[in-house]
């Protein structure tokens, strides 16, 4: 070949490679600007599916809220007036309530937005209230039933002055019940829109405390107002509330409590002026207590009442307040406890808590819980054990006995944080609480005649036989435990009754020994204790014996004679 012929082959074969070169530079672009565009599209396609998908939802949404809405039956409930269902809705609801505690069949009927009747004292009308503060209530819920939320939401609304109420804040306990997800979201966008209703998703269950504390940290307003998810609100509530802390930024409040039936939705009062206060028990409960000696007079000007405890769910605190006094103990896990937790913390280390008579709010009372906890965890018991150590000083014995397995035990968690708290807070001792709060508690050991195990000679012990409390039960005799337990800790109190913490012993028939409540007037409940261990009862004349006594049945007493059946002899005997 020649030279020539060799030269314009290697032209050739430079240019084919420009070509190819150039081929493969342009089908590449032509590939990225095609999968830009196809990209482009498929977002455009998205978007719109997404679009598309939400107005769908939003749709069907609407479908099933106004279908909801018809259903709900006008007047219903109103006034707070019984209400009941017929035929097969009729049948449902006691389904429901069996089930759940709560008749939500009836609830679904009932009018969200339901008028009560002004349960207050009337006297309550005499007082004016212009307070400048507003409100954040907030309202924790854990699958409850979306007509009783929606209810407590618009009572809040319609109740509260537009000025005083700074919003409403929704807190989900990381529910599971669908009607609290989408359509709870469309009701708030579509029919409460105009109203400062807002909902905050906690998206795994975190317990009711670190619920309510969420719901606290978003909250602006410059009181809270706790409410559980099942209330009514009514006329006036929220005035004496705000105005009371306006006045006093540390007062604690609880509105009087009324009783919402969960099978009829009846509103019931206990009448105008009789209330109750909160106390506890050793066990850890809360409990109701008459308004105390030192109130009384207060009580009947339905002026602000002194109260030791509160129950907890419902109560109003200065925002800042809240959070200076140790908001609340973040590692109680579930629920309870953190109720009589902030209790004995607010008056021990500063604050006040008062029933404010005049505001009045209904709670549906359920039989049960109609949720379980996780692992079924005693929450109640370890939060409880946590708040014995760390406010309770040597009075957790009393506790500990009730509880002896969380006595020493690791599961009750760290309590460092919470003891430098009241370190902090310079926070005075339970004893300073028990002297000053709250006299009237019944002491097992302290300032009584004896106490502890009363033995027969034949080692057999007084004993509960495992009474429930507040409950009315025989007393009984059981072989004496060889360490003191609670249903044989007995003590001879300084007014002369023989009684456990609540219940006194107390003779029917001249014959037959009960514990029932202990009244505190003597007459049955009247025993005096002699040196030589007889217990005699001056109402009837006769002596406690064992005497033919079966393990299942109560004591008896009888004609007072010298007999080992009457020997009592107790732990510990303070008499001169
Ligand atoms: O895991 C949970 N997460 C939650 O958000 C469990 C419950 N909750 C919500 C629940 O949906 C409800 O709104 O927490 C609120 C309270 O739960 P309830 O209604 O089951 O409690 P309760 O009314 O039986 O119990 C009383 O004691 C509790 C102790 O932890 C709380 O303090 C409750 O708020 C309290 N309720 C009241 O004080 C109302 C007055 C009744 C009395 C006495
Ligand atoms: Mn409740």
């Amino acid at each position: 070949m020649s030279s020539f012929s060799r030269k314009m082959l290697l032209k050739y074969v430079r240019l084919r490679r420009v070509y190819i070169k150039l081929f493969f530079a342009v089908s590449i672009l032509l590939f990225i600007i095609l999968v830009f565009f196809l990209n482009f599209d498929i977002d455009e396609q998205l978007k719109h599916n997404k679009q598309e998908l939400s107005t769908n939802l939003s749709a069907m949404y609407e479908i099933q809220l106004k279908d909801y809405e018809n259903r709900i039956i006008p007047h219903l409930g109103e006034n707070g007036d019984p209400a009941y269902l017929e035929g097969s809705d009729a049948k449902e609801g006691e389904k429901a309530l069996k089930k759940i505690a709560l008749n939500s069949v009836l609830s679904d009927r009932i009018p969200l937005n339901r008028r009560l009747r002004d349960p207050r004292n009337k006297k309550c009308r005499l007082f004016s209230y212009d307070p400048k503060l507003q409100a954040s209530i907030i309202v924790i819920f854990y699958n409850e039933q979306f007509s009783v939320i929606l209810r407590t939401v618009w009572s809040s609304i319609l109740q509260t002055p537009k000025h005083l109420l700074k919003e409403i804040i929704l807190v989900d306990d990381g529910s599971t019940e669908s009607s609290l997800h989408g359509l709870l979201d469309h009701y708030l966008a579509t029919r409460l829109s105009d109203h400062p209703v807002k909902l905050v998703r906690i998206p795994k269950r975190v317990g009711l405390i670190r619920a309510r504390l969420e719901g606290a940290r978003k909250a602006v307003g410059d009181v809270l107002i706790f409410l559980d998810a099942h209330c009514e609100t009514t006329v006036g509530w929220a005035e004496p509330l705000l105005q009371r802390i306006e006045e006093d930024r540390t007062v604690v409040l609880v509105p009087l409590i009324d009783v919402i039936e969960a099978d009829t939705f009846a509103y019931s009062t206990d009448g105008e002026s009789s209330f109750q206060v909160g106390g506890f028990s050793w066990s850890g409960h809360f409990t109701w207590i008459d308004v105390q000696p030192s109130e009384v007079e207060a009580k009947k000007a339905v002026k602000p009442v002194r109260s030791p405890t509160m129950a907890g769910g419902l109560f109003a605190i200065n925002r800042k307040f809240f959070w200076e006094i140790g908001s609340y103990d973040e590692q109680m896990d579930g629920w309870g406890g953190e109720n009589l937790e902030m209790s004995f913390r607010i008056w021990q280390c500063g604050g006040r808590l008062e029933t404010i008579p005049c505001s009045r709010v209904g709670h549906i009372f359920r039989a049960f819980h109609p949720y379980t906890f996780p692992d079924n965890k005693d929450t109640h018991g370890i939060n409880t054990a946590r708040l014995a150590h760390v406010w309770m000083d040597s009075y957790k014995r009393f506790f500990f006995m009730h509880q002896p397995s969380l006595e020493n035990n690791p599961i009750v968690g760290d309590l460092t944080h919470r003891k430098q708290l009241r370190q902090k807070l310079r926070c005075k001792d339970f004893k300073w609480y028990l002297d000053n709060i709250y006299p009237e508690k019944f002491v097992p050991d302290e300032n009584v005649q004896a106490y502890g195990q009363a033995r027969t000679p034949f080692d057999m012990c007084l004993d509960d036989l495992q009474l429930p409390e507040d409950r009315a039960g025989p007393l009984g005799l059981y072989q004496c435990h060889p360490r003191l337990e609670i249903s044989q800790f007995f003590s001879m109190s300084a007014r002369g009754e023989l009684r456990k913490e609540n219940v006194c012993a107390e003779v029917f028939n001249d014959r037959d020994v009960q514990l029932t409540e202990c009244h505190g007037h003597r007459r049955e409940q009247y025993w005096i204790l002699y040196r030589n261990g007889t217990i005699h009862h001056p109402s009837s004349g006769k002596c406690l014996s064992n005497e033919n006594v079966s393990m299942s049945h109560g004591l008896k007493v009888d004609t007072c004679r010298e007999t080992v059946y009457q020997r009592w002899k107790f732990d510990h005997v303070n008499m001169t």
